[in-house]
């Protein structure tokens, strides 16, 4: 089983969507292994786009991710990173397909509402910069024969 590291972002949080979108990733199977609301602090959302320290938009995505609360979750199932990411939708929200939570629900690039992480080994990173290990819980839920399959 897979894990990854889904934030909805301050956008998310300040249009009141976080009830709809977290939703949306139980109703395909993930399951809940985290979750809390934070109001991110620069330094760990310098950290978290670290990657993208280059970039020009970077000193302004800085600013969006601190400029208010933010629900980070951990969701665990079988190809937790691909399946999230693929929910999740392009980055811009005027590509984003119809159907995934950008394309049905964004129109900014920047504020695009959720973050995904893109791989197994970047998720292990990314829910270490997020979570404590006491703050995440490993369970079964009773329906996992139905939705895991064979
Ligand atoms: P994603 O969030 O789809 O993984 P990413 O990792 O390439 O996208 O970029 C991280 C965030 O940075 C993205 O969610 C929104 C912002 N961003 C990316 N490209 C941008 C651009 N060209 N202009 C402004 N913001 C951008
Ligand atoms: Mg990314």
């Amino acid at each position: 089983m897979e894990r990854t590291l889904i934030l909805l972002k301050p956008d998310a949080v300040q249009r009141r969507l976080a009830g709809d979108l977290i939703a949306k990733f139980e109703r395909k199977g993930l399951r809940l292994a985290g979750l809390k609301l934070i109001h991110a602090s620069k330094s760990l959302a310098e950290k978290h786009y670290e990657v993208h320290k280059e970039r020009p938009f970077y000193g302004s995505l800085i600013s969006f991710l601190t400029s208010g609360p933010t629900v980070a979750m951990v969701l665990e199932g079988r190809e937790a990173v691909t399946v999230a990411r693929n929910l999740i939708g392009a980055t811009d929200g005027v590509k984003a397909a119809p159907g995934t939570i950008r394309g049905d629900y964004a129109i900014s690039v920047q504020n695009n509402l959720v973050h995904g992480s893109d791989s197994a080994e970047n998720a292990a990173k990314e829910i270490a910069l997020w979570f404590q290990e006491a703050e995440l819980v490993t369970f079964t839920p009773i329906d996992t024969p139905w939705v895991a399959g064979g």
